[in-house]
């Protein structure tokens, strides 16, 4: 398999979704076929979904705060934490995840863009706060102006944080062409995540991407496809471990 040979110039843009995560125990979202309880995931992770129903929302989320405080990083968040000690401020890792596996696996230079599964906010104070609690049965409202308070989650329909995907374009266009972009264990569906290869093929940057079944229609945007489970395939690409 082909290895990516660093140089002293080489910068490397992961963007990482549900794939990478999936052999630590964290069911994807297409392995769900998109469900959840015979709701789409569109509705329950909505803005509409919530207002509509915060208690089916905080169920959801509830369930997801268990499941992911069992689950432990795998080879492949191991792998990607080490390469960021090895390029240091020439790696960014951007990740589609909620779960907190990248940042227990050691990453450090990461932007958690679809937000962060273990931290609530207030509706109306808009500040969040750490929060592994569950909710299956009530609803959590701020002790400060007693607003309700919502996962830190950036829902279908909601903007990312402008500054993250500033932070993407900058050290896409820095990188230019000594920047590799990897898409790993992610299926492209969703937006703006799915648009970062096309602006890394804008500068000249080298594109792969590694999912265990790559979609034809994501996969033909790059130039490298590695057909494999990324906790097997990212130790050997990365070097971190000799040719199998
Ligand atoms: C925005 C938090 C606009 C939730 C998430 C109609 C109405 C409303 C919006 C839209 C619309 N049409 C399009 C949109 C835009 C929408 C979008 O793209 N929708 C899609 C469905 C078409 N995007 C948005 O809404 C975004 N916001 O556009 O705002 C706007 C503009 C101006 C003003 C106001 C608003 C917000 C998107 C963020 C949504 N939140 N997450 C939560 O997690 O609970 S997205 C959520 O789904 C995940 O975070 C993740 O990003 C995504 C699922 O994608 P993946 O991570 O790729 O997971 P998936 O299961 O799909 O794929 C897993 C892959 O891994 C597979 O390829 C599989 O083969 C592979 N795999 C499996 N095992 C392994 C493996 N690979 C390697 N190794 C393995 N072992
Ligand atoms: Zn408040």
């Amino acid at each position: 398999m082909k290895t990516l040979s660093l140089t002293p110039q080489t910068k490397v843009l992961v963007l990482t979704g549900a794939g990478v995560s999936a052999e630590s125990g964290v069911p994807t979202f297409r392995g769900m076929d998109g469900l959840w309880e015979g709701h789409r995931v569109e509705e329950v992770a909505s803005p509409e979904g919530f207002a509509a129903d915060p208690q089916l929302v905080w169920r959801f989320y509830s369930l997801r705060r268990e499941g992911a405080l069992e689950v432990n990083p795998n080879p492949g968040h191991v792998a990607l934490a080490k390469l960021e000690e090895r390029l240091g401020d020439r790696y960014l890792l951007a990740t589609q995840n909620v779960d907190g596996l990248h940042a227990r696996a050691g990453s450090r230079r990461m932007l958690a863009i679809h937000g962060e599964l273990f931290q609530s906010r207030c509706e109306k104070c808009a500040v969040p706060f750490a929060d592994q609690k569950t909710y299956f049965d009530t609803l959590p409202k701020c002790e400060t102006c007693g607003g309700a308070v919502r996962p830190h989650i950036v829902w279908f329909g909601e903007m990312l944080n402008p500054r993250h995907l500033e932070q993407v374009g900058e050290f896409i266009q820095a990188g230019g062409s000594d920047l590799h972009f990897f898409a790993i264990g992610t299926s492209g569906l969703v937006y703006p995540a799915a648009g970062f290869v096309q602006i890394a093929r804008s500068v000249g940057a080298m594109t792969w991407l590694i999912d265990a079944a790559p979609s034809r229609e994501f996969a033909s945007q790059f130039d490298e496809v590695i057909v494999g489970k990324s906790g097997e395939v990212l130790p050997f690409l990365l070097g971190e471990r000799s040719e199998r």
